[in-house]
């Protein structure tokens, strides 16, 4: 009405990578005044700052794009089954061009505090430097592994050489050829980064906590040809991705384990290992991922392997994990990483056995040995799934913190909003299914962007979870966890840090139900005219 309050804008989102970008997108087509804010210098989020040696897909880049406009699909050509870190920041870009999204786009810009007032409705965001901004509504594209944490030993701050964590690489080449470069941590970061440095480092040395069960990615390039076929079968790629329980597509395996011999588990093992991918994660027997018996077979099959290819008996031994069962945590996928451990300038340290000390001004120091260094690389992981929310100060309606109502675990309503904080909308936040993240994503934003235009049609300023809501979906999601293998392993899967404090506990961070069931769940309560959400 005339003389009524008007905010800055109709929509702000957090962040410039996929989900803000494709948000972006959503909130033009519904001629909505939008402005994205983002703490990089250009788009791409997750692969703006994962520019570190070795970063790539590791799902085929044909599935892990954008899927919403055939045009764009048919445009862009892939040259390798799993894309580079720089031919995806690339993709992004291009998505930006052809969207027109730059205008709208402000960059080194990082919230610190997203505030809804209730007096005005409005959302009251303020940047690092002051800067406020208002609006109707807010989407959250931060990311579920994007706020960067270092290893909580004494004097992480005091190497005088160069120090970099993975996810915060210069955009300027690094060169390691005449470097002694030591490395903490061994999860899918290192395990693409190693192999790639040891080629020309003059010494690499390893200091791993945890051993991963890393299986072999191989990656190989995409001749124009094949790129042709890629392109034409399209629909068909995605109609089996539709339907897959992780949005791959690879899905699982119908067969039990227990109706196999062991000849045929072997074969059946050696068959899945030969494939690129994740078919040897997602497509195994049925078992594998829920039962213990199961899970230790396959387990046996992949130590093996490890075993046959690390020449030194001892570091053979010690990148086999012995603590929790293949596929229980995120499986790296790997490109001769085991290889690397075989030559002269690279060397195991087992922080179980020698815990690190210190770090000093010029290298490590465990309770056995001294290590000098040119350089250290942090591998050590993010403040995964609630940290990106953690980092900013979210208050809702009387002045609720988002950070104190999930001290104990994330509460949401279908993993996309949070009671106290009408007209939020999270991208990618916890609960949600994750699996192949572009294609939730997709629908994510999807999603949010129906919600929001339902509002502006029926005229209601204000959209908020309700208690029944949130307690329904909180309930629901940690009922669909409760056979998994995965949830009784400690990992960013399970919202454990523990470099953060508060983060030792595990807690239930993801949707782990089917995606087609997710989406079907999603769907009825929009149908339904946004079932238990309190609308003004
Ligand atoms: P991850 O998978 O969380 O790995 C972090 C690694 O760093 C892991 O090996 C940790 O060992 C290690 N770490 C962390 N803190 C320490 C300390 N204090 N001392 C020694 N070692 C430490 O992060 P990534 O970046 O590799 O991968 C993240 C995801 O990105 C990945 O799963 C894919 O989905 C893409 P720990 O296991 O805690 O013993």
């Amino acid at each position: 009405s005339v003389g009524e309050l008007q905010p800055e804008y109709d929509v702000l989102v957090i962040g410039a990578g996929l989900s803000g970008c494709y948000a972006c997108h959503r909130m033009h087509q519904l001629n909505l005044k939008v402005k994205v804010l983002e703490a990089g210098t250009s788009v791409g989020g997750t692969w703006y700052w994962n520019r570190y040696p070795g970063a790539r897909f590791d799902s085929e880049s044909y599935t892990y794009a954008f899927y919403f406009s055939p045009e764009i699909l048919d445009e862009w050509k892939w040259t390798e089954h799993y894309a580079p870190q720089a031919e995806t920041e690339r993709y992004i870009r291009f998505l930006c061009d052809r969207l027109g999204l730059w205008n709208d786009i402000r960059f080194n810009t990082s919230i610190t505090k997203a505030h809804w007032i209730e007096q005005d409705r409005f959302w009251h965001l303020t940047d690092a430097s002051g800067r406020t901004y208002t609006s109707r509504f807010l989407i959250t594209g931060i990311g579920v592994l994007s706020n960067p944490t270092l290893p909580n030993v004494p004097g992480v701050t005091d190497f005088k050489g160069p120090a970099y964590h993975t996810s915060r690489w210069p955009k300027d080449p690094v060169s390691f050829g005449d470097k002694r470069v030591g490395i903490i941590g061994t999860g899918a970061t290192a395990i693409q980064a190693i192999p790639v440095i040891a080629e020309t480092a003059k010494s690499l040395t390893v200091f791993q906590r945890t051993p991963n069960w890393a299986i072999p990615l191989r990656n190989s390039n995409i001749s124009p040809e094949e790129m042709e076929l890629i392109r034409t079968g399209y629909p068909q790629m995605l109609e089996k991705i539709n339907q897959t329980r992780m949005g791959f597509m690879h899905g699982a395996s119908t067969d039990s384990i227990w109706d196999s011999t062991p000849e045929m588990r072997e074969a059946f093992w050696a068959e899945l290992w030969a494939l690129p991918g994740f078919p040897f994660w997602l497509s195994n027997y049925k078992e594998i991922l829920i039962d213990e018996k199961a899970n230790d077979l396959v387990t046996e099959f992949v130590a093996r392997k490890i075993k046959e290819r690390v020449k030194d008996p001892w570091t053979a031994d010690k990148l086999v994990p012995k603590n929790h069962g293949f596929g229980t945590r995120r499986v790296p996928m790997e490109t001769f990483y085991y290889e690397a451990y075989n030559r002269p300038n690279v060397r195991l340290v087992d922080l179980l056995e020698t815990p690190i000390e210190r770090i000093t001004a010029d290298g490590i120091i465990t309770n056995q040995e001294e290590f000098k260094f040119d350089m250290l690389i942090y591998a050590t992981g993010f403040d995964a799934v609630t940290g990106a929310f953690d980092a900013i100060d979210f208050r809702g309606t009387d002045s609720h913190s988002l950070r104190d109502e999930w001290q104990d675990g994330p509460r949401t309503y279908l993993g996309l909003t949070v009671e106290h904080f009408p007209n939020m909308f999270m991208s990618m936040g916890p609960h949600q299914a994750y699996g192949n993240i572009p294609r939730s994503i997709e629908y994510a934003v999807g999603w949010i962007a129906e919600c929001i235009g339902y509002c502006q049609k029926q005229g209601i300023s204000r959209i908020e979870a309700t208690d029944q809501g949130v307690k329904e979906w909180t309930d629901h999601v940690h009922d669909l966890g409760k056979n998994l293998l995965s949830n009784k392993v400690d990992s960013w899967m399970t919202g454990v840090n523990k470099n953060v404090a508060g983060k030792q506990k595990r807690i239930v961070a993801r949707y782990m139900g089917a995606a087609p069931e997710f989406r079907e769940k999603c769907n009825g309560v929009a149908g339904g005219g946004y079932e238990l959400f309190s609308k003004r």
